[in-house]
């Protein structure tokens, strides 16, 4: 791909695992990193008033998981076969109803509601559902899917820190869910990948 540009926030999220899997891909990319005074004014140019936004060959590429899995097809992580493809897809919508879910005490604004919201997750939904995507990652060898690497490794282990320090607010994470930590491991040791991490990103929290 020619002229390509990333565009998310000064942080990991879901940024991360694109700029991850475009350095896997050995591509070539401006990192733009939009500071939150700016953010205003970018906002309305992207197309779903968020980012990631992936810019390429003059065309504008948005939604994490959509963009992932166009990077996955391309590098040879997207599946070898349409059951392949779909156990990706299955699993990282799993995973992405999990994210989203433990966001949703983020951005309630009494205090009270929220502590409730954050309670009620914390008590009713997370326990069950880590332990269920731990115990899918165990049985895929460190992977979401498959048994081996894809496209969703990537997102998951770009996001990791953001979850463990932010949403979940976990610090015992890695011992409670080590299948979890593997995954992120997996793709933080592949060459390219800790290369880029050791050199190209600045160290953040999340
Ligand atoms: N469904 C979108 C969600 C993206 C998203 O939540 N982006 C956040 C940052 S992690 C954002 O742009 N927040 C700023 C805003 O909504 O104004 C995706 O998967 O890319």
């Amino acid at each position: 791909m020619e002229n390509v540009t990333l565009h998310y926030f000064p942080f990991k999220g879901l940024g991360e695992g694109i700029r991850m899997l475009l350095t896997y891909g050995g591509q070539k990319f401006e990192d733009t990193r939009i500071p939150w005074e700016q953010w205003p004014e970018f906002k309305p140019k992207t197309p779903f008033g968020q980012m990631p936004v992936l810019k390429a060959n003059g065309k504008t590429y948005s939604q994490t998981l959509a963009v992932a899995r166009f990077l996955g097809r391309k590098y040879g992580l997207a599946g070898e076969n349409l059951d392949e493809a779909f156990e990706i897809d299955q699993n990282m919508d799993f995973f992405t109803e999990i994210r989203v879910k433990s966001s949703t005490p983020m951005f309630e604004q009494d205090p009270e509601v929220k502590k409730k919201l954050k309670e009620n997750l914390e008590k009713n939904y997370l326990p069950g559902a880590l332990k269920q995507l731990n115990e899918i990652i165990g049985q895929n060898n460190g992977h979401i899917a498959n048994g081996k690497l894809s496209w969703g490794d990537f997102v998951i282990a770009g996001v990791y820190d953001a979850l463990k320090n932010m949403l979940f607010q976990m610090p015992d994470m890695d011992e409670k869910f080590p299948h979890i930590k593997k995954l992120k491991d997996n793709v933080l040791s592949l060459p390219k990948v800790k290369e880029y991490v050791a050199t190209a990103a600045p160290k953040t929290e999340m």
